[in-house]
């Protein structure tokens, strides 16, 4: 019955791992996979999430199913921190949030749910948008059209193409937005653009579905939520996937959500009950682990701060490295062809090479990256940095 199946590639950025892991070269530097990394080239267990644990090796009594929505209090967590605290769709009970096998998890879903409430959906994704998400949200049968985002020549967004395109998105229409750090590209929507999404979106009737997966790694908890919040104030309905892989660097443990925002407390009941019926399908309840250790550090004060100074140590060394990436690269070649990094935010950027100027990077220099040139920023670092610089300058033309 298996035998017709042909080999398939590995997933093109996890791959990059293996490939790295086989380079004998001491000098070898990672950019691939985009997972945080310290100054010595770690993805180390935050020390909230080593606290957390060890407390819940104490305390915890019963390995026994959790509820099929997951931790109560994770979710309750993951809402407070997309929407705010006292958001009103929070207190009118607009909104059900069930926890999910990560942020993949939480955008399968969201895509199972959206197919079921409405089979000739499109979903609208950016060009260029990570590449997960076609797999993610085509195997729920969705079909996906594209609307222009980044412009490689000027490394910007191009928003008036965006807008213009997004002129044919209807009520029959998802449109998928990246809360912040938008990966691949790590150029964000200003608060002007979101405004001028959310009034394109109540004008049209579009329903936004926003991707956030790394909330806190661009300007902050709540300024990486602007969007969101702002989506939710202004539309009836809002479809939100959420994740701590980075945030908490709980990759392993698959902690993410689904937060689906309707337009009163009884419809948003019905969805929740949907939602959970299509997960039954899929996989009945989400792992417990990575959610019980988000309940814990959001529910301690000290944990909480703890985690809040951490993520801020993060975010501000990524920025740091923009900054000092930039710096080297300009003092190798006479252009300032690469201050956009600075200017951009998160984990991604793309330098803006050829397929084969990044295949020279990594034959030559076993320099890892993307075909499309994307950097993890976390993974440069002092040692690796001036090394790296004369890597790149050199594959220019
Ligand atoms: N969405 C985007 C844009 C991502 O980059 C990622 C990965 O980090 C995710 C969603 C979901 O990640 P995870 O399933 O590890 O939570
Ligand atoms: O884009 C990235 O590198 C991260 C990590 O199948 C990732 O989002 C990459 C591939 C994948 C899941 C996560």
């Amino acid at each position: 019955m298996l035998d017709h199946l042909p080999q398939l590639q590995p997933d093109p950025i996890l791959g990059l791992s293996a490939a790295y892991q086989n380079d004998t070269n001491p000098k070898k530097v990672d950019l691939g996979v985009g997972v945080y990394k310290t100054e010595a080239g770690d993805t180390p267990v935050l020390q909230c999430v080593a606290e957390a644990e060890a407390q819940l090796l104490q305390t915890q009594t019963s390995k026994s199913y959790t509820p099929p929505a997951g931790i109560t209090g994770a979710n309750r967590a993951a809402a407070e921190l997309a929407f705010g605290r006292e958001h009103q769709a929070l207190t009118d009970k607009r909104v059900g949030t069930v926890q999910t096998p990560g942020g993949c998890g939480a955008l399968r879903l969201a895509a199972e749910l959206i197919a079921h409430a409405n089979p000739d959906a499109t979903i609208w994704v950016s060009t260029p948008t990570w590449a997960n998400h076609v797999p993610l949200l085509t195997s729920a049968g969705l079909r996906l059209k594209e609307y222009p985002y980044y412009n490689f020549a000027e490394h910007r967004i191009d928003f008036d193409a965006m807008m213009e395109t997004l002129q044919q998105a209807g009520e029959n229409d998802l449109v998928l937005l990246h809360a912040c750090c938008h990966n691949p590209s790590g150029a964000d929507l200003s608060q002007s653009q979101w405004q001028a999404v959310a009034e394109l979106a109540s004008k049209q009737g579009f329903t936004p579905f926003i991707d956030m997966a790394y909330q806190g790694f661009g300007q902050g908890i709540d300024q990486d939520a602007y969007g969101v919040r702002l989506l939710a104030d202004t539309l009836p309905e809002l479809v939100l996937a959420t994740s701590f892989s980075k945030n908490l660097g709980l990759y392993r443990e698959r902690a993410g959500s689904l937060s689906v925002v309707s337009a009163n407390a009884t419809q948003a009941q019905a969805v929740l009950s949907q939602t959970l019926s299509i997960a039954r399908g899929l996989y009945s309840m989400p792992p417990s682990h990575g959610a019980s250790i988000v309940d814990l550090v959001y529910h301690t004060p000290e944990l909480r701060s703890q985690w809040k100074s951490e993520l801020t140590g993060m975010r501000e060394r990524i920025a740091g490295l923009r900054e000092q990436l930039v710096g080297e690269l300009n003092a190798r070649q006479d252009k300032q062809r690469f201050d956009f990094i600075a200017r951009e935010a998160g984990m991604f950027s793309f330098l803006g090479l050829s397929v084969a100027q990044v295949t020279r990077l990594k034959n030559e220099f076993s320099v890892y990256m993307t075909d499309n040139s994307r950097i993890n920023v976390a993974g440069v670092n002092a040692h690796n940095l001036a090394y790296l610089a004369d890597a790149i300058v050199k594959v220019l033309d």
